[in-house]
């Protein structure tokens, strides 16, 4: 199987394309990303020669060089290629809609031109809106984004699925709950809150700290992509989540007690606008119709994961810098 993974040097895509060499010996797989702030290729290092793999620093909104690619004779495109962090979408919504809708177009219209036998479109549960106290986002949830970020994934999905109903394209939309573990950029909350606590430093907790997340551990995000791809029904829609909802004030109190850091470092800050109070996944699609199952328990999943950002100190320390740094001032001025 050739495969074409987008954003393959990012937090998931990297997990996928290390997931999928260990599992298949004979697929070939090319990493299409642009390197943007979060497109790091040391995640890929234990890789970088193997025959099998191959890298193209490519945006995926350029069509002419995104065309050169797919003329190698592609099977399967996965894309992981987004903007995916929800407050820089605030500040700067036009790169969300060029690489999150564009981009997606322009993937479409190869994967249509060189007859793929699968696309597979890697979105996620935030394009569902918010939930209320009680139920779950089930694939026939309607689409009420709320934010520049999640408004461009339902943009790019709503693409996706007219290229299936106009063209034909045999495609799939995944939608995933909350990811965490190797690789993830320190942005997003647990390793933000891991490498702060490390550092002494406070820790912004977003309004009361009551938001609800539903946590899926990365490798099992993969495992159900995977599954997507060989057995997924051409034109259907898939969510992933492993029934783990908590507050967001819970996981920062589990990071401090972990690390043996005290509460007193929690900080609670100005709310995110739009902030989405639930969000919460039911995965018996998945489950029932193509047998899926969760690896990893929230509780073990979470101890390895602070256990990988303890060991790899250099990795995250040599992100936190430069205009990850000038990102840090710009949203919270002098309040940290
Ligand atoms: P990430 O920000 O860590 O990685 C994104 C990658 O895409 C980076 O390597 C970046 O360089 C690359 N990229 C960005 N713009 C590009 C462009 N124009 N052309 C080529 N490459 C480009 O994101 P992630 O957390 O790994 O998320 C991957 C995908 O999964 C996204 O589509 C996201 O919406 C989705 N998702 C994420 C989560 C989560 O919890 N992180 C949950 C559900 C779905
Ligand atoms: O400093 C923070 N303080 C805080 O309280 C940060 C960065 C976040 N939060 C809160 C906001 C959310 O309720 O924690 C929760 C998780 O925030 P993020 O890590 O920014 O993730 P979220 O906004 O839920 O979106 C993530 O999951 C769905 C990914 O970033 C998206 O790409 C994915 O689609």
């Amino acid at each position: 199987m050739k495969l074409l993974v987008t954003g393959g040097a990012g937090f998931i895509g990297s997990n996928f394309i290390l997931y999928m060499l260990r599992q298949y010996p004979d697929v070939e797989i090319t990493n299409v990303d642009s390197l943007t702030y979060a497109g790091n290729l040391e995640n890929l290092k234990s890789i970088e020669t193997d025959p099998r793999y191959t890298f193209s620093k490519t945006d995926i909104t350029n069509a002419q060089e995104i065309g050169t690619l797919f003329r190698q004779g592609i099977d399967v495109v996965v894309n992981f290629a987004a903007e995916s962090h929800v407050d820089r979408s605030i500040m700067e919504p036009d790169v969300f809609v060029r690489t999150n809708v564009l981009g997606t177009q322009v993937l479409l219209d190869a994967a249509k031109a060189h007859n793929v036998k699968k696309y597979v479109q890697v979105s996620t549960d935030e394009v569902y809106g918010s939930l209320g106290n009680t139920g779950l986002f089930t694939e026939l949830t309607p689409l009420a984004p709320n934010s520049p970020y999640s408004a461009s994934k339902a943009g790019g999905d709503l693409l996706v699925r007219a290229y299936h109903e106009t063209f034909g394209l045999p495609v799939n939309i995944t939608r995933c709950s909350n990811n965490y573990g190797p690789y993830q950029f320190p942005e997003k909350l647990i390793p933000l809150m891991i490498s702060r606590a490390l550092n002494d430093q406070p820790l912004p907790v977003y309004g009361d700290g009551m938001n609800i997340r539903d946590w899926l551990y990365v490798e099992d995000h993969c495992s159900a992509i995977d599954l997507v791809i060989r057995q997924g029904q051409n034109g259907e829609v898939y969510n992933i989540g492993g029934n783990n909802e908590r507050t967001n004030i819970q996981i920062v109190k589990a990071i401090l007690k972990e690390l043996g850091k005290p509460e007193s470092l929690i900080t609670y800050v100005q709310d995110r606008p739009g902030h989405d109070r639930r969000y919460g996944i039911d995965p018996a699609k998945l489950t029932q119709e193509l047998g899926w199952k969760p690896k990893h328990h929230f509780e073990t999943g979470i101890k390895e994961t602070i256990r990988w950002y303890l060991d790899h100190q250099e990795w995250w320390t040599r992100i936190q810098s430069g205009a990850y740094q000038d990102y840090y001032a710009k949203q919270y001025g002098e309040r940290l």
